[in-house]
Formats: C-alpha cells, sequence, structure tokens
C-alpha cells in the first residue's frame, strides 16, 4: 500500500503534484505538508503542518501515516537564496538530510528530491548540456542541488535508499506563484500580459533559459516515480528538458493572443545567475532509461495558461 508525505506541498510544484498524486493514489494516502497552511484545496484530513527541518516531526507524521514515500520539496530558490546563503544552505541541506535518514532508519519505499539545472555554472557546456560534464555552480542554490545530488547517490549506494531525482528547468504554471526563482518571469509575464499588457523583464531579450510547463513537469516526476527500478540508472539526478526560449520568444508567442502586448528589459542581479546557467539541455538519459517525453512547446503552453489565467483572474475578481 503506498502512503505519499509531500513536503513542501504549498509551493509552486507542490500544489500541482500533490493533487497529480492523490489522484494516482487516493486522497487518503497522500499527506500534503508545508511550514504553513496554504491553498484551500489541500487543507482536508490530508494536511499536515511540518517544518522540514524537524526530523522528529518528519518521524512523527511517517509513523502516524504509514508512510513509504515521501517527495521533499521545500527549499530556498536562487534569487532568493542569494539573499540569504547561510538560511538558503542550512534549510536545503538540512531538510534533505534529514528526509534521507528517515528514509534509511524507517526503510520507506522510495524518495523524491528536485534537482535543477541551476547545478551548471559559467564553464559548464551551454548548449545541449550533457548528463555528466563540468559542474561549477555559483549560486548557494546550485550548490546546495549539486551537493543534494551527491548526497542522494550516496545514499543509494550506501544504504539502499531508493531516491530518485530530476534536473528541473524554470517551471511554468499558472496556478500557484513560484517564489524566488531567477525562471519566474516567464510566470509574471503572463500575468501581466493579460492585467497591464505590459511587462518589465529582469533578463535582457536574448537570455535563452531552458523551460517546462507544469503538467510537464508533474507527468516527469510522476514517470520517473513509477518507473521499475531496473530502469534507473542514474541515482544522483537526472537531465530533463522540454523547450528553450528567451523572454522575446515569450513575449512573441505571447503576442499571437495578444497582439498589443509590450515588453521592456530591465537586467538586475538575476541576469547573472542566468547567464551561469544552460541554454538547453540534453536530456537523452531520461528519454532512453525510462521513456521520458514532453507534451508542450511554447505556443501550446502560451495557449493553455492564458485560457486558465484568464478564468482564475475573473473568477477571483467576481468574488
Ligand atoms: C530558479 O530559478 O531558481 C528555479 C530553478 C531553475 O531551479 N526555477
Amino acid at each position: 500500500m503506498t502512503k505519499v508525505l509531500v513536503i513542501g506541498a504549498c509551493g509552486q510544484l507542490g500544489f500541482e503534484l500533490t493533487l497529480a498524486l492523490r489522484k494516482l493514489h487516493g486522497s487518503e494516502n497522500v499527506i500534503a505538508s508545508d511550514i504553513r497552511k496554504g491553498q484551500e484545496e489541500l487543507m482536508n484530513d490530508s494536511f499536515e503542518v511540518l517544518d522540514a527541518m524537524n526530523k522528529m516531526d518528519i518521524i512523527h507524521l511517517v509513523k502516524k501515516h504509514n508512510i513509504t514515500q515521501i517527495y521533499h520539496l521545500a527549499a530556498v530558490l536562487s534569487a532568493k537564496g542569494e539573499k540569504n546563503p547561510g538560511f538558503a544552505w542550512d534549510l536545503n541541506m538540512g531538510s534533505l538530510s534529514n528526509v534521507l535518514e528517515v528514509a534509511k532508519e524507517y526503510q520507506l519505499d522510495k524518495i523524491y528530491w528536485p534537482s535543477s539545472i541551476a547545478v551548471f555554472g559559467p564553464n559548464t557546456p551551454q548548449n545541449n548540456t550533457p548528463q555528466n560534464c563540468i559542474m561549477d555552480p555559483n549560486t548557494v542554490y546550485g550548490i546546495t542541488k549539486q551537493a543534494g545530488e551527491r548526497w542522494c547517490e550516496y545514499y543509494f549506494n550506501k544504504y539502499g535508499v531508493d531516491v530518485r531525482s530530476l534536473r528541473y528547468p524554470g517551471l511554468i504554471g499558472y496556478k500557484t506563484m513560484p517564489g524566488g526563482g531567477t525562471t519566474d518571469y516567464a510566470v509574471d509575464i503572463y500575468y501581466k500580459a493579460l492585467q497591464e499588457r505590459k511587462f518589465e523583464c529582469f533578463l535582457s531579450a536574448n537570455t535563452a533559459l531552458p523551460m517546462m510547463y507544469m503538467d510537464d513537469a508533474v507527468k516527469a516526476t510522476i514517470d520517473l516515480m513509477q518507473a521499475d527500478a531496473s530502469n534507473i540508472k542514474i541515482h544522483s539526478s537526472y537531465n530533463i528538458s522540454a523547450i528553450s526560449f528567451t523572454p522575446e520568444q515569450i513575449s512573441t508567442s505571447i503576442k499571437k493572443y495578444i497582439p498589443d502586448f509590450e515588453i521592456s528589459y530591465k537586467p538586475d542581479f538575476r541576469q547573472n545567475i542566468a547567464d551561469s546557467w544552460p541554454n538547453s539541455i540534453d536530456d537523452s538519459k531520461a528519454r532512453n532509461d525510462w521513456g521520458w517525453y514532453h507534451q508542450y512547446d511554447l505556443d501550446k503552453m502560451t495557449e493553455e495558461i492564458l485560457k486558465g489565467l484568464k478564468e482564475m483572474l475573473s473568477i477571483e475578481e467576481n468574488q
């Protein structure tokens, strides 16, 4: 019997992934948790307030709900991490260590932990970045993700913990706002396009970054976790990719639906972070090992987000 604990369920990915996991395993079998209460849709009997820095509290929930799998999503992202690097290190590494220790001690079936394209750095090959190459992250977030990957592989090799991971590109969804990432502009731009018809971008026009629509990210995560253990050949984290685009290209895509939309550029400290990350990713190992494929290109994503967001915003306005 699968019993899942999602840590960081109220975040941008956590919200949509938790709802998808509840569809898959049944609501009563997926316990959402976060440091504080969040969206109404998650708040039922299967929600717990949890500070992932407290190992005893994680153990308490594992015992209380007979948990067999943990999805540990809580983390400080790239831009926010630079404002308080010590805290980002403590939270990202401390909570991961807690989860891996609990998995080892209580012999959990599987753990999911997200890595990121932030593991790459200025000396990484930027185009079609391979799975294995120079990795010299220069943000605290990227450093914790790279160290976390090593830590996950270590727990697999030394203790047999079945921990699985993906190096997410920028994730783009509209149902929950992202918090503190460098790729967040690609979410905000859709809100501003509908509400103000204009957007000032904190990255320059030609900054290409790997990105992915949220539905694809949820699918990738569930596919990886459902894959037969014998097909999982990488126990650090898999490169995963869908689309790559620049601010100029996403703006062109939006103009197909909102012709009077205007974009302007005012790069800030996040430009340096973006410049140190790949333009595009080679994810052939994920495609070959466990059959990954993506479903959304830029225009399909734009169409779906603008439609969904329009409905969501007009509902809010009418309330
Ligand atoms: C960020 O921008 O920090 C995240 C990421 C790419 O991991 N979205």
